[in-house]
């Protein structure tokens, strides 16, 4: 169908034709917006920041000049990757409806194209182009940043957005900007809109929940060598001597230090102490380890023999999870307030177990905006995927009924007013991997509980994560929250077979959003039994789709 005239007249008229024509569409390659917005190798992405930045900028516009966020960065991923992903007005991930649009619009191979796409999108959802557009954006410390910055600022210029740059800093940092900026004045306010206002708000409300406790012992941080570094360092100055941070891996500009070997996915793939803190971390000490954007934590501890031990998501949803339900108790506001958690498939089924027989548990698809949406159904919801990326959500009305609520006893005003602290210290627009160091810090001072006693609460079943190169991972769909392959055909039900033929056996296999493979996960009685049944079902995935030899498990070469 042809783009309305009017459009497109407009369009070419802008700057966005001719400035579109700066960033040309590469060759061969397809970009789709993800788990996580748009992910790949920087090289490629000059183009997609340019469109993002004309999208954000419609995006502001659609909302009545509301600022929308973009973040530049790719996490996890190492360094030679990127990607950018928007932020909704309420510091939450990009409404799902739009991330067709963004898809389609970054693969509009010319610039003819890219404007008739565009034409037809802004009509198609009746955005007013006379309304203001206003954009905040920061980046992570990767080499590639800059430049793609500088593409993404030329799309805000060619729609006129009113662009605020906020640096670089962490993903959660930029998610509350968003939120602080478009709520400060009024009712809602959630914080002053700078990096002062985020510290200033997480440190305040922590130093009031460990006021009568003991101040805990040196916390180790692997900053991954990422932007968690610069963040964590002036975090620490907020809190004094009350927690004292010990930062390790704070290299940010060693070129192609960042996740290597470090960092919160390397902690949960490989279920091992990154080489780095060998000597570094004493028996009995408590570490963790942010990712390349801080967005996501894992923490852990060596015991007495040496023998390290991981506390993933799902161990510190449990840890969290128990404590809000215990502080709801006392409170009184038990009848009032339903508490649930969400997990993915991967939560370990172990925690699972721990979690259904203390309150509701629901499994969602991987991605943390589908674990928000499903905590919004609760009045207080405690998300967390097992590679340590969640947070807990407390609705309006549960806010509402903290501030209304009259306790009749002291132990129901403490357990209210730790209540009202904790929904201060909680980053809720995302997964914030300072902000939920905080909360598990709170936590543990409060139960008085060292790693190992936090570990106690359940024993996880062995497991292993692998990952698989294959020709297309699209051709991989699954259903029932990703637990079930639909295809390619035929292949769900050799992994049903196998896994069964394992004690305690579980698997599935799901695309990455984030990369380019497909990933499979196991479960079983014994680790030697988990990491065969990993193998095996990936060399079933290797053998189904075509795999590239130089990634088949090599066990099974
Ligand atoms: C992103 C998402 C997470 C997801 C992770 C891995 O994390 O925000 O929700 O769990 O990717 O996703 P996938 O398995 O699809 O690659 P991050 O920390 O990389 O932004």
């Amino acid at each position: 169908m042809p783009a309305p005239a009017i459009w497109t007249w407009w369009v070419k008229t802008s700057a966005v034709g001719s400035r579109a024509d700066k960033h040309p569409v590469p060759a061969n390659v397809r970009f789709q917006y993800g788990t996580a917005g748009f992910r790949t190798i920087a090289s490629v992405l000059d183009s997609v920041l340019f469109r993002v930045g004309v999208l954000a900028a419609l995006r502001s516009k659609k909302l009545d000049g509301k600022t929308i966020g973009v973040m530049v960065t790719a996490s996890h991923n190492p360094e030679q990757d990127n990607g950018v992903k928007l932020v909704d007005p309420r510091g939450e991930m990009l409404d799902t409806s739009w991330e067709a649009h963004a898809t389609t619009l970054s693969n509009a191979s010319t610039t003819d194209d890219f404007v008739s796409e565009l034409a037809k999108f802004v009509e198609k959802l009746q955005i007013d182009l006379a309304k203001p557009a206003r954009v905040v954006y920061a980046r992570d410390t990767r080499p590639s940043g800059p430049a793609l910055v500088a593409s993404l600022e030329d799309g805000l210029r060619a729609l006129g957005a009113e662009a605020r740059n906020a640096g670089v800093t962490t993903t959660p940092v930029l998610h509350y900007l968003v939120r602080a900026i478009n709520t400060l004045g009024t009712k809602d306010s959630y914080g002053e809109d700078s990096e002062e206002g985020y510290f200033q708000k997480l440190s305040s409300a922590y130093l009031k929940l460990v006021a009568p406790r003991q101040t805990p012992p040196p916390l180790l941080i692997d900053c991954a060598n990422g932007v968690g570094a610069p963040i964590a360092t002036r975090l620490a100055t907020y809190l004094g001597d009350r927690l004292s941070l010990v930062l390790e891996n704070t290299a940010i500009d060693t070129p192609g230090a960042l996740n290597n070997a470090c960092g919160a996915d390397f902690v949960k793939t490989s279920q091992k102490l990154p080489p780095s803190l060998a000597g570094r971390l004493q028996p009995g000490q408590r570490g963790c380890s942010l990712d390349g954007d801080a967005d996501r934590l894992m923490y852990f501890y060596i015991d007495q023999r040496n023998q390290f031990h991981m506390l993933d998501g799902d161990k510190i949803a449990a840890l969290v999870a128990a404590f809000i339900v215990d502080l709801v108790k006392t409170s009184g506001l038990e009848s009032q307030m339903k508490v649930g958690v969400v997990q993915t498939a991967y939560a370990n089924g172990a925690s699972t177990k721990y979690l259904t027989e203390r309150l509701p548990v629901k499994c969602v698809p991987t991605g943390v905006k589908h674990l928000h949406h499903a905590a919004e159904s609760y009045n207080i919801g405690v998300y967390f995927e097992a590679n340590g990326h969640g947070t807990v959500l407390f609705s309006p009305a549960a806010q509402e009924t903290l501030q209304t609520y009259e306790p009749s006893t002291p132990a129901q005003a403490t357990a209210l007013e730790h209540l009202r602290n904790l929904n201060q210290l909680i980053n809720q627009t995302v997964g914030d991997a300072l902000s939920d160091m905080l909360l598990v810090e709170v936590v543990l001072a409060h139960k008085a509980y060292d790693g190992s006693d936090w570990d106690s609460l359940y024993v996880d079943l062995p497991n292993r994560l692998v990952k698989v190169v294959v020709a297309d991972r699209n051709q991989f769909k699954t259903e029932d929250a990703e637990r079930q392959l639909v295809s390619p055909p035929g292949l769900q039900s050799k992994i049903t077979d196998l896994a069964r033929r394992f004690e305690g056996g579980r698997s599935f296999v799901r695309p990455s959003g984030t990369e380019d493979v497909v990933r499979v996960y196991a479960e079983a009685g014994s680790k030697p039994q988990a990491d065969e049944l990993a193998f095996r079902v990936a060399g079933l995935v290797y053998d189904f789709a075509g795999g590239n030899p130089t990634s088949r498990p090599k066990e099974f070469i």
